[in-house]
C-alpha cells in the first residue's frame, strides 16, 4: 500500500495514518474493508497546499502506519486500542481511517483515557445506538452505545442524525442530537456551544449527503454537503485531538467518493495546524 499524500514516510512527524481495513457486522452494502486504502490511492492525486490555510501540513510530518488486521472484532478493538494508546504517549496526533464504524470505540477510548475527559463529535447519519445489533454488542449500529459506557467520555454530540430505529429512542440524548433536518440557521453555533474542552471527532461518511458520499454501507439522502461539514469542522479544528474517518466503501468505477474522503482528511489536518 502506498502513503497518504503519496508522501515518503518521514524521519520526525507529529501525525500518524491509521489504516483499519475491518469489516465484520456490515448489514448492507458490503466493502468497507477496502475503504482504508482506496482513501489512500485517492490522496495521492491531492495537490498538498491548501488555499484556505495557506498553508502545507504535510510539512509537519504525516507518518501511515501499516494496517492494523484482525479476524475478531474484539482482537481488533484490543490491537487498535493499544497501538493508540502507545502513538498518544509519544504525542502523535492520530487519524484513523476505517473499515467499519465499530473500530472508532478503541480509537475513542485511547484517547478519552490519554485525556481524562474527552467530547465527542459523530458526524453520522445514524445514532448507532442499538444496545446490540443482530446479538452483536460490537455491531456498527451498536458503537456509541459502547462509546457511552467509556468513563471518560463526557458527552456525545451528533450531528446530521437522519435514520433511526425505534429501539434507539430511550438511549437518544435529545440535547445533543442534532437531526439533519435540524440544520439550519445558526445551528453551527448550537453545535460549538455544545463542545467545551478537548474534542474527538468520528466522520462517519454517510454523514454527508449520498449525492456527494454514495460510497458507504448505508447511503442516506438529506446529508450534510461539503461546505457545510467543512465550516463546521474549520471553526471546532484547533479543539479536536484526533479523529476517525469511517464507513469508506468504495464502488469499483466511482472514485470520485474515495477522493472527497482523501480532501476531507486533508482539510480536517489543514485546519488543525494552519492558520485559520
Ligand atoms: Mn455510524
Amino acid at each position: 500500500m502506498q502513503n497518504y499524500g503519496g508522501l515518503s514516510q518521514p524521519d520526525s512527524y507529529e501525525i500518524v495514518i491509521l489504516p483499519v481495513p475491518f469489516e465484520l457486522t456490515s448489514t448492507y452494502i458490503k466493502g468497507s474493508q477496502k475503504g482504508p486504502a482506496a482513501l489512500i490511492e485517492a490522496s495521492c492525486n491531492m495537490e498538498l497546499y491548501d488555499i484556505e490555510t495557506q498553508s502545507e501540513v504535510y510539512q509537519k510530518g504525516i507518518f501511515t502506519e501499516k494496517p492494523i488486521k484482525a479476524y475478531s472484532s474484539e482482537a481488533l478493538l484490543e490491537a487498535l486500542y493499544k497501538r493508540t494508546k502507545e502513538l498518544l504517549k509519544r504525542e502523535k496526533f492520530v487519524v484513523t481511517l476505517g473499515g467499519e464504524h465499530t473500530i472508532s470505540y478503541s480509537s475513542i477510548r485511547a484517547h478519552a483515557e490519554h485525556h481524562g475527559s474527552l467530547t465527542i463529535l459523530q458526524l453520522d447519519a445514524h445514532a448507532d445506538l442499538q444496545p446490540a445489533y443482530q446479538n452483536n454488542p460490537w455491531s456498527h449500529a451498536s458503537v456509541m452505545a459502547r462509546v457511552k459506557e467509556i468513563p471518560q467520555v463526557a458527552k456525545i454530540v451528533s450531528v446530521g442524525i437522519r435514520s433511526l430505529a425505534s429501539e434507539e429512542l430511550p438511549f437518544l440524548d435529545r440535547e445533543n442530537t442534532f437531526f439533519a433536518h435540524e440544520l439550519h440557521g445558526s445551528w453551527m453555533d448550537r453545535v460549538a456551544e455544545k463542545l467545551t474542552g478537548p474534542v474527538y471527532l468520528t466522520f462517519d461518511l454517510d454523514a454527508f449527503d449520498s449525492s456527494l458520499m454514495p460510497s458507504t454501507g448505508t447511503p442516506e439522502p438529506g446529508g450534510l454537503d461539503w461546505n457545510q461539514a467543512t465550516t463546521l469542522l474549520k471553526r471546532l479544528a484547533k479543539q479536536i485531538v484526533g479523529f476517525d474517518i469511517m464507513e469508506l466503501c468504495p464502488q469499483p468505477g466511482n472514485p470520485a467518493p474515495d477522493y472527497v474522503a482523501a480532501k476531507l482528511l486533508y482539510k480536517l489536518l489543514s485546519y488543525k495546524f494552519g492558520q485559520i
